[in-house]
């Protein structure tokens, strides 16, 4: 067939050509217009921006400051993150916008001050369908704009920001479904589970609501708005359930993603089952944009809590650490969960009636009552009603700068003398510099696990706990103060590795400033998933802090360079 093309057809052609140039407005047209610019959250606060004067919105201001340290604020806004270190340009103080989280309304912060674009991204996308993120990697292809996904805004290695990118908004896909009877698409077999599909922008708050209103249980963290879809279930997922019910990879059924070659895929074990194991473990921002995922639910749970703390002093940490020491190996076969820190110690276990608990945990339970300290062992029938009672009001601070340091510690280091001494020297030195341990217990202990059937960090198949402390440092500190903080936190590490070597860690929650990362986090798994990313993003559109396929050299172009 020959074609002819008539003048107007002619001009139709050109104009379409012209139409389909790479550029931001051309993009943002054929996404409904719904690319803007992203203005730092606490810019209503301030009176110039990026050197230019603006109004201050008085009203605007007040909510921030009012909100300053509460998640809900920052995780329903495209510019809200919950760590200070995604929105500051770490290397140079002067590059943020930021309020004194000591006091947001202290003036200090921005009555003289420039509010500063620091990490953050220059515009935002509010992704609604499969089809505005096709667009978007097209648009990255061809223009060479970073892109990088923001969910909840929790992540603490900057993941979900990053200075000039473009950020795909997840937030508003919050769609949620729950089946009886759910097969994986393309399933050979006749398997069906119990199960909830949420849109990736759901939080736990609101799927532990939705599966209530079920009368079913669905695991997650230890936080009301981390997001179930995103960074949290693709690198792991701890819950204090974990112990006894796996890890939130160990559950996850079925994902809906858009990989950046640009087709909307569905992963599971059946369809693209190296893509499903990818994104078991592999890491979020790295291998697509997740637009839906599916979990194994369980029946209602009824479990035994146990809340013991008592007010800490220079002499009773460390006593209390030791009985901890001494039992983990034996609490561990008990199905516990929970959190544990110098002085407060709140776990869960399905496993045991309140007598079991209490005979349990009865050395616990004396040593805080004899430092002045309560117990309180209780029964529920629901998640949900725990969740409200203690997840829900012990939020971890929002708002500030928070780098947290943690390590998985395997069940080998329990079992030898020498291993209990280098925990307890660990809480000596630490304590020594005025910190405090902070442990999740959630090592998968009793799962049943599918050996290779996940892509997470490997250590976490003989861990008990997470270990860590963490450090942070002020909304103003000064460059000698923060490449300070960051020496102490590898020092800190490094002790932590001397007790786990050949260890690994969750990366969630690591070291940021990691030296082995890619041994630590992914072990084994590395190889192949750096294969598997090549095959579904072969133009490198999908790059984030040390995440699989990232090459040391682009440290040079992060905010941290000139600390480290
Ligand atoms: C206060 C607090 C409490 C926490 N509690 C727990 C806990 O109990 N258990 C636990 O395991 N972890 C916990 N974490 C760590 C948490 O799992 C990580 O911060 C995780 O990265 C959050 O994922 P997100 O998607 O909610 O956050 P975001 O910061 O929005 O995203 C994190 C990463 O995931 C990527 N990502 C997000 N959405 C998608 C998507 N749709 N597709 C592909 N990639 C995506 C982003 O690009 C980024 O790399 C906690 C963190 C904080 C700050
Ligand atoms: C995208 O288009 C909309 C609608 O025309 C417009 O309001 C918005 O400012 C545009 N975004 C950018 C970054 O120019
Ligand atoms: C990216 O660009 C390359 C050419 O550089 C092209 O072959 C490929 O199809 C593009 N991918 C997408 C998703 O647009
Ligand atoms: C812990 O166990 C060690 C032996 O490994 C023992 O010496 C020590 O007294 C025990 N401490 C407590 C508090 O039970
Ligand atoms: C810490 O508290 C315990 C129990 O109340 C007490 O015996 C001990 O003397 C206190 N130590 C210090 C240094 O105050
Ligand atoms: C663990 O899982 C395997 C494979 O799914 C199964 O054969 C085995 O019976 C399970 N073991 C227990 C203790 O449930
Ligand atoms: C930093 O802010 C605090 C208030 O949060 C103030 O007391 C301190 O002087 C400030 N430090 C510097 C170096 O400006
Ligand atoms: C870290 O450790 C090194 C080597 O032991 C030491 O010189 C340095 O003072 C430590 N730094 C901090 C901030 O703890
Ligand atoms: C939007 C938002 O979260 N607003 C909250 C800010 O803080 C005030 C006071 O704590 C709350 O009442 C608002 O709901």
């Amino acid at each position: 067939m020959v074609l002819k093309l008539s003048g107007v057809a002619l001009l139709a052609l050109v104009s379409y050509t012209v139409a389909k140039q790479c550029t931001l407005d051309n993009f943002n047209a054929t996404v409904g217009g719904h690319v803007q610019p992203l203005t730092p959250f606490s810019l209503p606060c301030f009176s110039s921006y990026n050197g230019n004067p603006v109004a201050r919105d008085d009203a605007a201001c007040a909510v921030i400051q009012a909100n300053y340290s509460d998640p809900w604020l920052r995780t329903n806004s495209p510019s809200g993150y919950m760590n200070n270190q995604d929105e500051m340009w770490a290397s140079d103080p002067t590059d943020q916008c930021l309020l004194d989280s000591s006091d947001p309304t202290d003036p200090l912060a921005y009555a003289d001050a420039d509010c500063r674009q620091g990490n953050l991204p220059s515009h935002y996308l509010e992704v609604q369908s499969p089809r505005d993120v096709i667009e978007a990697f097209k648009f990255s292809n061809c223009s060479g704009k970073q892109l990088v996904i923001k969910n909840s805004g929790h992540d603490y290695l900057t993941r979900s920001s990053g200075r000039d990118t473009l950020s795909l908004w997840t937030r508003n896909l919050r769609s949620m479904h729950y089946s009886p009877s759910f097969t994986p698409s393309g399933s050979k077999n006749t398997a069906r589970y119990n199960a909830i599909t949420v849109g990736a922008g759901v939080n736990f708050d609101e799927a532990y609501a939705f599966a209530q209103e079920h009368s079913v249980t669905i695991l997650g963290g230890y936080s009301s708005t981390v997001g179930v879809s995103g960074g949290w279930v693709q690198n792991g997922g701890h819950s204090i359930l974990s112990p006894v019910y796996g890890l939130g990879v160990d559950r996850v059924l079925e994902y809906k993603v858009v990989t950046p070659d640009g087709v909307y895929r569905t992963a599971n074990e059946f369809q693209n089952p190296d893509l499903f194991w990818a994104l078991r473990g592999g890491g979020g921002g790295t291998f697509g944009v997740v637009l839906e995922s599916t979990h194994r639910v369980e029946p209602a749970i009824r479990f035994v809590s146990a809340n013991i703390k008592f007010p800490a002093n220079s002499t009773n940490m460390l006593p209390f650490m030791e009985i901890i020491v001494n039992n983990t190996l034996k609490w561990s076969q008990e199905g516990w969960g929970g959190h544990i820190t110098g002085n407060t110690l709140v776990n869960v276990s399905p496993l045991l009636s309140v007598d079991q608990a209490e005979a349990s945990l009865a050395s616990v339970i004396a040593y805080a009552r004899a430092n002045g300290g309560s117990a309180t062992i209780e029964e529920f029938t629901s998640w949900y009603s725990f969740y409200d009672k203690y997840v829900k009001t012990s939020s971890v601070a929002v708002g500030v700068t928070r780098f947290p340091g943690s390590r998985l510690i395997s069940r080998s280091v329990f079992e030898t003398a020498k291993g209990r001494s280098d925990l307890m020297s660990f809480f000596e030195t630490i304590q020594s510099l005025g910190q405090t341990p902070y442990i999740p217990v959630v090592g998968p202990v009793l799962y049943n696990y599918t050996e290779g059937s996940t892509s997470a960090a490997p250590a976490w198949r003989d861990a008990i706990w997470e270990l860590g402390s963490g450090a942070s440092w002020a909304w103003n500190s000064t460059v000698p103060t923060r490449k300070k903080t960051i020496q102490s936190i590898q020092n800190t590490t490094a002790i932590i590795e001397g007790i786990t070597p050949g260890g690994g860690a969750y990366s969630n929650e690591a070291n940021l400033f990691t030296i082995d990362w890619i041994e630590s986090w992914w072990g084994d798994n590395y190889e192949k998933l750096v294969s598997i990313k090549k095959k579904y993003d072969p133009f490198g559109l999908l790059s984030c802090w040390k995440c699989v396929g990232w090459k040391e050299s682009q440290v040079a172009d992060s905010s941290y360079a000139a600390l480290l």
